[in-house]
């Protein structure tokens, strides 16, 4: 009696532990699909009076997919250029945009504003 009731529950909890490992198999493929790196970067102009996009430093690991909210605070447009991973993009003022790509390299690559060069840059650092 124990030991069918055993058998049972073991048989229940092998079909729990298949349905567990479809359910991550599937969770895992969806994974793939969304960013590895997602970061809201914001342009401020400090107390200073420099105008930047904040993080400065973004990090990520080789073949991460990176996605950035883009969000201009400022009365201007502004630019966001990684020419690393093609990544050039002007953000109207007071508006925002998203830019995606693949840091398929590792190494460490400028970030800047394409409009207006002498605006601080900013880096990002993508580890092997
Ligand atoms: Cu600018």
């Amino acid at each position: 009696m124990h030991r069918k009731q055993r058998i049972a529950i073991g048989g229940a909890l092998a079909s729990i532990a298949l349905a567990a490992c479809v359910a991550t198999a599937g969770h895992h493929e969806a994974a793939e699909k969304a960013p590895d790196v997602k970061l809201n970067v914001v342009n401020v102009l400090t107390a200073q009076g420099v105008k930047i996009w904040v993080p400065e430093s973004i990090f990520a690991k080789k073949g991460d997919v990176v996605e950035l909210r883009l969000i201009n605070k400022l009365d201007q447009e502004h630019g966001y250029k990684i020419a690393a991973f093609g990544v050039e993009k002007v953000v109207a003022a007071e508006a925002a945009e998203t830019v995606s790509f693949t840091a398929d390299k590792a190494g460490i690559f400028p970030i800047a504003c394409q409009l207006h060069p002498p605006h601080v840059a900013g880096q990002i650092v993508v580890l092997e």
